[in-house]
């Protein structure tokens, strides 16, 4: 079997986003937080709920694009809120910008009053960040993303979270961040983000030059990225992304 891409890498390190995580929702947003959620579904935690993307739970593992065949329940749009609040759920959201505590920002750029780029407005991200584990994939890592700090704040980072009333941030957990370069979680001091591991062919001083803020280093070594098993990849290859669509996301 060839060896791994990038993309391989990158889909199994969201697919461990969700070990341990038990029959909760998984709701990732974009192309490898989805295949990372159905790959953990077909190995790590086959009690893992996913949805179409729209408003059904699917029963079966389908490939990306492809219909799924056995409906297992209805969740539109009004009804994700009640599982919102419920918490249990791990969401995977993008990121137009991210600073060390995980603040994240899908919002805008510049003064909220008068931005300098409309971008999608804060969504589901306060809720979200408030309510349960959140994760964010960023597919292209560089100091515009990475940022000392983001313009506006939509999911809340744990700064924030720890000014809060103990109400407002008992389910806060901000838990990692999976980008084309590393995988980054908040061990740090404060939870400050700490780089975790970088992934193969990636040196932690390349990662330190694409984000815009000190990075905490967790000892003298920096991990790599783990590989994804042979059975992951035929998993990724055969059945749920045989067209290949993850290495138009993630340069090899
Ligand atoms: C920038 C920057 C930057 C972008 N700095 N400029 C500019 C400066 C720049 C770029 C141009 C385009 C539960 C729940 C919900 C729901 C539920 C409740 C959610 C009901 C659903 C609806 C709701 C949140 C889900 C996400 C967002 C996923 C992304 C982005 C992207 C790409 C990051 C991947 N830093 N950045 N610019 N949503 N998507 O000029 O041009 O902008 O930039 O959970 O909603 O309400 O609640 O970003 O494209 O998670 O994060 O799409 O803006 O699409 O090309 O980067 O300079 O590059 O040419 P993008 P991009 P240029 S959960």
């Amino acid at each position: 079997m060839s060896s791994p891409t990038r993309a391989d890498v990158c889909v199994a390190a969201c697919a461990d986003l969700f070990a341990g995580a038990g029959e909760i929702l998984a709701s990732p947003m974009g192309l490898i937080p989805t295949l990372g959620a159905r790959l953990a579904r077909l190995t790590i935690e086959p009690d893992l709920l996913l949805s179409d993307g729209a408003a059904y739970l699917v029963a079966d593992t389908p490939a990306v694009g492809a219909r799924p065949s056995t409906v297992e329940g209805w969740l539109p749009y009004r009804k994700v809120f009640d599982v919102v609040a419920h918490g249990r759920r791990h969401v995977v959201m993008g990121a137009n910008q991210i600073d060390r505590y995980g603040n994240q920002n899908i919002s805008c750029i510049g003064d909220h009053a008068k931005p300098t780029r409309q971008l999608l407005g804060v969504r589901g991200a306060p809720g979200n960040t408030v309510n349960h584990p959140t994760s964010y994939w960023v597919p292209r890592h560089s100091p515009r993303v990475f940022v000392e700090t983001v313009d506006v704040v939509s999911g809340v980072g744990y700064d924030r979270a720890r000014a809060a009333p103990e109400s407002a941030r008992r389910f806060h957990a901000v838990h990692r961040v999976v980008t084309n370069l590393a995988v980054l979680d908040f061990a740090g001091p404060d939870h400050a983000m700490r780089l975790a591991s970088v992934h193969p062919g990636v040196t932690v001083d390349e990662v330190l030059a694409q984000t815009g803020f000190p990075l905490v280093l967790g000892s003298s070594f920096v991990a790599e990225t783990r590989s994804p098993t042979n059975e992951e990849l035929r998993l990724l290859r055969e059945v749920l992304d045989p067209r290949g669509l993850r290495e138009k996301e993630v340069a090899r």
